[in-house]
């Protein structure tokens, strides 16, 4: 991407964009974290106040601990019979927080196929090939940092509930401010947010200390699955349908889980399988240093970052996990069985 201060725009695109439609849909990747949530509340908050008429349609449900982010309960769930405008020919869709069309499920086929325009404003790489509308800068921490400095450029005037919004999707995707694209500005928009009024004690209990019972027995549970590969340097977890049935816990729940082993020095990859109630399996990779897990996520049509990558499986759990773990094999020079 290019900064370019000198023209003095850094966001002219998606400025017209907005300045030229008045009916916004925003939607965000699959499975919602706490950057796809932030993103959507501080763009709702940002458009509103612009006088457009706005609307929240996700893909799938968002974890209960974002809730309080939405104060104008403004977050609907996609569902068949959700009533859809009758001029939706008139609206547009921006989507928040990926820049892969596949990744925002059914609001693909139901929303943006029906929509007249839509915007794509992200910060993951892979986006080399879009060939629609967009803004993607993929050393940006977030999403939530980019719409803070859109937002400023557009002088748009940044309530409490954006700025909330903001800091804690920033706080998220930084895993509180230390992954590799935490950066001086990051702070300052930080900083911002809490000279006016976001206490970052509450966000960080809302994020980290909210969690209920059942999510503490799934994380035992998945815990309980961990193997390790490449001479203790690859951590597998796995999550199968019957750990969350058994639990009691949402799907959604097992979002953080992957980052448990990298807190083991030797660790450099993190791997999680996880099926969902419909029996889909998606695989979650991370990684520390150089490793690039991304390719091994655009290889299976999915996507991400360099340290932080996943797609859904076509396979099985035992064939994709020997397919993945073989693609590590350049980064390690043992085998990957441990025996
Ligand atoms: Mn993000």
């Amino acid at each position: 991407m290019n900064r370019k201060r000198e023209s003095g725009m850094r966001f002219p695109a998606i400025a017209d964009f907005i300045r030229n439609n008045n009916n916004f849909f925003l939607t965000a990747h699959e499975t919602p974290d706490g950057d796809a949530i932030g993103s959507e509340i501080a763009a709702y908050f940002a458009l509103k106040s612009l006088g457009k008429r706005v609307r929240i349609l996700n893909a799938d449900p968002m974890a209960e601990k974002y809730m309080f982010l939405d104060t104008d309960r403004a977050i609907e769930l996609y569902k068949e019979d959700c009533s859809m405008p009758e001029d939706i020919s008139d609206w547009v869709l921006i989507i928040l927080d990926t820049n892969d069309i596949n990744n925002i499920g059914s609001i693909k086929d139901n929303v943006l196929s029906r929509v007249r325009d839509f915007f794509i404003f992200d910060h993951h790489e892979g986006g080399d090939t879009v060939e629609s509308a967009n803004h993607i800068e993929s050393e940006a921490s977030s999403t939530c940092e980019m719409l803070y400095e859109l937002f400023a450029e557009m002088h748009i005037n940044m309530t409490y509930e954006i700025l909330v919004a903001v800091y804690l999707g920033i706080v998220y995707d930084t895993g509180s401010f230390i992954y590799p694209k935490t950066s001086a500005r990051t702070f300052a928009i930080a900083e911002d947010c809490v000279k006016n009024g976001v206490s970052p004690n509450y966000i960080y209990s809302k994020l980290y200390e909210s969690n209920s019972i059942s999510s503490l027995m799934l994380q035992s549970r998945v815990l309980s699955t961990l193997e390790l590969f490449y001479n203790g340097h690859v951590a597998v977890q796995t999550m199968l349908k019957e750990d969350i049935l058994e639990s009691g816990a949402l799907y959604e729940e097992a979002d953080s889980l992957i980052n448990i082993p990298l807190k083991s020095e030797d660790i450099k990859v993190s791997i999680f399988f996880k099926e969902n109630l419909e029996g889909i399996l998606r695989c979650s990779m991370r990684s520390k240093g150089n490793i690039d897990v991304a390719f091994i996520a655009q290889i299976h049509n999915g996507g991400g970052h360099k340290t932080a990558a996943g797609f859904k499986s076509k396979y099985p759990l035992e064939e994709i996990k020997a397919k993945v773990l073989e693609m590590l094999n350049k980064y390690f020079l043992q085998p990957k069985d441990d025996k």
